[in-house]
């Protein structure tokens, strides 16, 4: 399954869904809509970073590799600690 994540209509960071309930091999792209460059990245297995993402652009896809049913949540690099945890 392919997933695309796209930030919340009306607000600059946060990527909506923020967390994906995934599949083994599913994979993921984010496409930035908003002003500013994003990242979305994960510290955790599975690991990944798709680097930053411009304005307007989508990522790589990124394969994701786990257990059926893992909670993958994950975060902006640049914005960390800042709104992006906030709802
Ligand atoms: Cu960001």
């Amino acid at each position: 399954m392919l997933y695309r994540v796209t930030p919340r209509p009306g607000t600059r960071l946060d990527y909506q869904p923020k967390t994906l309930i995934i599949k083994s091999g599913d994979s993921v792209v984010w496409t930035n809509n908003g002003h500013m460059g994003h990242t979305a990245s994960r510290d955790l297995v599975p690991k990944f970073d798709t680097k930053g993402i411009a304005p307007g652009a989508t990522s790589e896809p990124v394969v994701l590799n786990g257990s059926p049913g893992t909670v993958l949540d994950y975060f902006c690099r640049p914005h960390r600690g800042h709104d992006e945890r906030k709802n």
